[in-house]
């Protein structure tokens, strides 16, 4: 099996966050992290931004011995500051929920949900992947016996140790296609292993090496896609499970990763898309917290045919799933809008409300219209929303990642409530 060559696996939000902070520190900070990595001087102004820079990227494909990038520089298109508002009505439909992921919706009409559970040290097995059914059609999850765990007691970590940001991994994106539905369980480190789930039986399929947040089908192509955030891969998983590189993003501008967070594709073009944080302006475990770059992340767009790729839109900050319509409209989240009070340990979260790293309630769901360069705002104020499953007119949106109990800033940012993961639906 194809593994990527070793280094420090760090989670994409861990090192995006080390993009943000201050202004004035961040420099210093970019060369003390540089001498201890002894990785020579830094290689840009930490804030120039998330510009994917020139330069080859790399495969190991056999047969695809070089990679051209298209590089729009100029041209590029960046969100705008202001975009439109067009805010949708949404309602909630499932709550109390840890960390929930990975959704998906069945031919039968049950929605898949995964968990990435508590990420609480003293008992990590809470991650899960679930059905549920709206049995008495009340509109909402929430009722007792419409919620049937499929997968119980899988690893669940907080990275607030090393990060120190209040983020939980484990159990992860869900993909159907090719009579496959696919869950992914993604730690911190290490290897990721893929499930199958049929008629309600989970088995594993496939273990691949890195931290494959996110997972999607080419129907067209009877192949997988996967991110592995921890190495920057795009990876192909062909039908029995074997998984090969096919592009390694190139460091941003700016000399950080460029941190593949989620993907998908677009119907229309047959063509991957695909969220990119950036890593760190200070180094990989150097930063407290805060250090990301707001606006620094980007969508890009890859031909899994020719490898060719380029930045669709940057200036996104901290975007995370995306989902594409049958006309190409694309349909892409935001996790915050800022990154604010640092989390130097566990123990930090009984000394009040805190943020906890990512600006609480500040998520976005934005529309973007490439041919028409149009980007429109649906829905502000989400909590840290991280996945998202687009269905006829209506638009999934999973919630509230961290540590489940705490106490955080409502959505108002007068007063404060507790962190629980939920999952809203938006009607377009
Ligand atoms: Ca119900
Ligand atoms: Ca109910
Ligand atoms: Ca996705």
């Amino acid at each position: 099996m194809w593994r990527p060559k070793l280094r420090v696996s760090i989670m994409w939000s861990y090192r995006a966050c080390r993009r943000q902070g201050s202004a004035l520190l961040a420099p210093l900070l970019s060369v003390i992290a540089s001498c201890q990595l002894g990785c020579g001087p830094p290689q840009g102004p930490p804030h120039s931004g998330g510009r994917l820079a020139e330069g080859p990227a790399t495969t190991n494909e056999q047969h695809a011995t070089s990679v051209t990038p298209q590089h729009p520089a100029a041209s590029e298109w960046t969100l705008p500051k202001m975009p439109p508002h067009e805010l949708k009505p949404r309602v909630r439909v499932a709550s109390g929920l840890v960390n929930p992921r990975g959704l998906y919706e069945t031919e039968a009409g049950v929605l898949l949900v995964s968990q990435a559970g508590t990420g609480n040290p003293n008992a990590p097995f809470t991650g899960s992947l679930s059905e549920f059914r709206d049995r008495n059609h009340d509109g909402d999850f929430d009722d007792p016996g419409e919620r049937t765990v499929l997968l119980g007691r899988q690893f669940s970590t907080n990275i607030l140790d090393i990060v120190h940001r209040d983020e939980v991994f484990g159990m992860a994106g869900i993909a159907g296609g090719g009579a496959k539905m696919v869950v992914t369980h993604a730690p911190f480190d290490g290897a990721s292993s893929l499930f199958l789930l049929r008629d309600k039986q989970v088995s594993k399929w496939s273990e691949i090496e890195g931290t494959l947040n996110d997972i999607v089908f080419s129907a067209q192509r009877s192949e997988w896609f996967a991110v592995s955030s921890s190495s920057d891969e795009i990876i192909r998983i062909n039908d029995a499970g074997h998984a090969s590189q096919l592009l390694k993003l190139p460091k941003l501008a700016d000399g950080q990763d460029a941190v593949p967070a989620y993907i998908d594709l677009n119907p229309q073009s047959g063509k991957l898309l695909i969220s990119v944080f950036g890593g760190s302006p200070v180094g990989e475990s150097a930063g407290d917290g805060t250090e990301l770059v707001p606006s620094s992340g980007s969508i890009i767009e890859m031909d899994p045919q020719s490898f060719k790729w380029r930045p669709l839109l940057v200036g996104l900050t901290a975007p995370t799933d995306l989902a594409v319509s049958a006309d190409g409209t694309i349909y892409a989240l935001e996790l915050c809008d800022s990154f604010l009070d640092p989390t130097p340990d566990r123990k930090s979260f009984s000394r009040g409300v805190s943020h906890g790293g990512f600006r609480r309630h500040s998520g976005r769901l934005l529309r973007i219209e490439a041919k028409r360069h149009s980007v429109t705002v649906l829905a502000t104020g989400l909590d840290t929303p991280s996945n998202l499953l687009l269905s006829g007119n209506q638009l999934w949106i999973s919630q509230g990642m961290g540590t489940p109990g705490r106490r955080i800033p409502n959505a108002t940012g007068i007063g404060s409530e507790t962190l629980s993961g939920f999952i809203e639906r938006i009607t377009l």
